[in-house]
């Protein structure tokens, strides 16, 4: 065995059991009560012993320990990226390779009142680049760390099926690494940093360090089923129509700050899931310009708020992506879901709202029956007061819709009904610009 990896276990599990076993549950015992029914009595446990066992405690006992050893660090024979003769061979087969490059950016973002928080990023902006691929395309992604960076990074993705360790292992300033997978699950897959073999993986999550990976289907989404209603000789009765696959898409990643009153990390907070902001593709009411004002006097022009606009009656595609650790209550105020599908599979149609646990996805078809407004959050009171409202307004014909909110055209055919953008993102300046001169057609 490793010996790092024999130091993390007894160390975790010494910390752990000792922490929360010995100090609560070992000296539980199992009685009869008079009425025959089994109940716990202790003769140690206390509201006060219990109360002891904080989340601080937890993270102080474990994480300083697990930080002595630089992370857990395992070391598996056999396990291996693939090669760029792979990527080679899999191009001659006849696979579509998207070259990825994700640079590692720590970086100061704003925040409502005027503040700024150490964000963490790929590429200067929070969420990551959306990347968009087909059903058995190949991602070969490149991850490099700047020796301006003071951290090691990693990067985690989820559409991968491959060996954990080494491609998602820690990449130290100065370094790059490469590795190479078939997309072959269609869905809307959350990446990540792990922090440095998942020492500070939390914080770099939290910070910004996340992004979503859309493997189309092969043969495209189904076309929707809406059901309403109809008069027919004085009789209601169903009125079903099929709607082409051909969608105005959106993707919406919802995740959460923990910051201390200078922008830092609040570790103890996340443990007591404390939330500072609810964020929305990296920002606090980043689409509302109408009720909060937060982004009124925002510094520069891509933070200011903006709401989403679709055309009614029209087919609405939602990639939605829980990058945090809360839940995610997905519904939209006005609108029911028409379809809601994760991974391939159809899970529910004609639904008022969807549950996302961590690093879950939907993909959800709506149709915005009216002109009017509506407003997708997060059904959770603590989220939507924190940052979790989406304002959609729905007209006669397409607008220009934030950047940070479209992703990359499909290139399944009938699939991504195309949309102007204009700069919207929790990014740099420099980011802003290279968003700006991709995307071009930029009106903000
Ligand atoms: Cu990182």
């Amino acid at each position: 065995m490793n010996q790092r990896y024999s130091i993390f276990a007894v160390v975790a599990i010494v910390a752990i059991t000792g922490v929360l076993f010995a100090s609560t549950y070992s000296s539980t015992s199992t009685i009869s009560s008079t009425a025959g029914i089994a109940t716990k009595q202790t003769s140690e446990v206390t509201p006060e012993s219990i109360d002891a066992v904080t989340p601080q405690s937890i993270d102080s006992a474990t994480v300083q320990d697990v930080s002595k050893v630089g992370g857990v660090i395992f070391k598996m024979d056999g396990a291996s990226a693939a090669t760029q003769d792979q990527v080679a061979a899999w191009k001659a087969e006849g696979r579509t390779i998207h070259n990825i490059h994700l640079i590692a950016q720590s970086v100061d973002l704003p925040i409502p009142g005027g503040k700024m928080y150490h964000g963490m990023t790929f590429n200067g902006t929070v969420p990551a680049p959306t990347i968009r691929v087909t059903q058995g395309d190949v991602i070969n992604i490149t991850l490099t760390v700047p020796t301006t960076e003071t951290t090691g990074h990693s990067l985690d993705m989820h559409a991968a099926q491959i060996s954990a360790v080494p491609n998602f292992g820690a990449v130290m300033p100065g370094h790059s690494n490469t590795y190479a997978y078939i997309a072959q699950t269609p869905g809307a897959f959350k990446f990540h940093c792990e922090g440095v073999n998942v020492l500070g993986m939390d914080q770099h999550v939290l910070s910004g360090m996340y992004g979503m990976v859309i493997v189309d289907p092969l043969n495209g989404y189904h076309k929707l089923l809406y059901t309403t209603t109809m008069m027919q000789n004085g009789k209601v009765v169903l009125n079903q129509t099929l709607i082409s696959p051909a969608a105005y898409e959106f993707t919406l990643q919802y995740n959460q700050l923990y910051l201390n009153a200078d922008g830092s990390y609040d570790q103890p907070a996340m443990f007591l899931h404390n939330t500072t902001w609810t964020v929305v593709n990296g920002k606090p009411f980043g689409y509302d310009p109408v009720v909060t004002k937060v982004w009124n006097n925002a510094p520069s022009f891509h933070d200011k708020a903006a709401p989403l606009i679709v055309p009614y009656g029209q087919h609405v595609r939602f990639f939605v992506v829980n990058q945090g650790n809360m839940p995610v209550f997905f519904h939209i105020v006005g609108a029911q879901i028409a379809r809601v599908t994760q991974g391939n599979v159809v899970q529910a149609m004609g639904t008022q709202t969807w549950l996302l646990g961590g690093s879950q996805d939907e993909i959800d078809d709506v149709v915005f029956p009216e002109a009017g407004a509506f407003v997708a959050v997060n059904h959770d009171y603590a989220a939507i007061f924190t940052g979790a409202a989406t304002v959609i307004l729905t007209k006669d014909s397409p607008a220009p819709n934030p950047s940070d909110a479209v992703p990359p055209d499909s290139t399944v055919p009938g699939t991504s009904i195309h949309q102007q953008t204009f700069v919207h993102c929790e990014c740099t300046d420099a980011a802003a610009a290279q968003i700006a001169a991709e995307r071009g057609n930029m009106t903000g």
